[in-house]
């Protein structure tokens, strides 16, 4: 599976997102996610549009944000269909199938009206799934162009998602490739078939062995570019801090880019 490239395992896909999403980023050569954590919708959307170019995926938070308004998903979306890049909100559902239904698709949000992918703890079960699932079949326009991550392995130190939950989560995922397209992971162990795809978060440059630190103070573990895609399997890495803190974002994100898309080369050239 890691020594195939993204075109060949969007052959193999059997969810149409993760297809797609394979299939973009073979196609503008990138694997790179950027996080925009920032705090104002003006920022966010100036930000998505700055790194556009180089973006497979873009990630909101959008409860985050101190002016959300029902303009906000539009208007991303506008920048996306510009830059071809899919949009995720990483809400991290986590409650029982009812619940994150109308989490989903009502609320001041409408997640499902604008995000092309969400994520999704595995810790309810197959439930929220099915929860997430029956809030599409009443927005119809959007049964075929959703689809969630589960997350199986987080991030940050003593994270309780042990080596059993993340197996237990990997096989969620793996029997509901109806609306999964791939897994929030720190590692590729486990990872059944070539579709799915492996998200990895805590990436910035300047760690495993150079001097920046390899931590923010609130847990988060980085590791480098090169190290996420080439020791830990992951297909998408995602930047957040390392790009916004930058003097200019659009040049970090391009540095970002490069430096993870030659790993993924060498990955499938090796
Ligand atoms: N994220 C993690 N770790 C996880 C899952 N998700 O950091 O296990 C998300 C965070 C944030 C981004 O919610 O949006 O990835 C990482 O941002 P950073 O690069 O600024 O640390």
């Amino acid at each position: 599976r890691l020594k195939m490239t993204f075109d060949a395992r969007a052959e193999k896909s059997t969810n149409m997102m993760s297809a797609r999403l394979l299939r973009l980023m073979a196609t503008k050569r990138t694997n790179l996610c950027v996080a925009g954590d920032l705090r104002s919708s003006a920022a966010v959307l100036r930000l998505a549009d700055a790194v556009g170019p180089y973006i497979c995926v873009f990630k909101t938070h959008v409860d985050a944000l101190d002016d959300f308004s029902g303009q906000f998903g539009p208007q991303l979306c506008e920048i996306a269909k510009t830059h071809n890049f899919l949009i995720m909100e990483d809400r991290k559902f986590g409650d029982i199938g009812n619940t994150v239904s109308l989490q989903y698709g009502a609320g001041n949000f409408s997640v499902a009206a604008w995000a092309d992918l969400v994520t999704v703890h595995a810790l309810p079960g197959p439930g929220i799934i099915d929860g997430l699932v029956s809030c599409l079949e009443t927005h119809r326009a959007h049964l075929k162009d959703r689809a969630c991550f589960i997350v199986a392995e987080m991030s940050c130190k003593d994270a309780l998602t042990t080596a059993s939950y993340r197996s237990e989560a990997m096989k969620l995922a793996e029997t509901r490739v109806d609306f999964v397209a791939g897994v929030v992971s720190q590692s590729a162990s486990g990872i059944p078939s070539p579709g799915l795809i492996q998200l990895t978060p805590g990436v910035r440059a300047g760690v495993n062995g150079t001097p920046q630190s390899d931590s923010d103070g609130l847990g988060q573990q980085y590791n480098s570019p090169r190290h996420v895609v080439l020791e830990r399997g992951a297909d998408v890495a995602v930047v957040g801090r390392g790009v916004t803190e930058a003097p200019d974002s659009a040049e970090a994100a391009k540095f970002y880019r490069d430096l993870l898309w030659e790993a993924y080369l060498e990955r499938v050239s090796e």
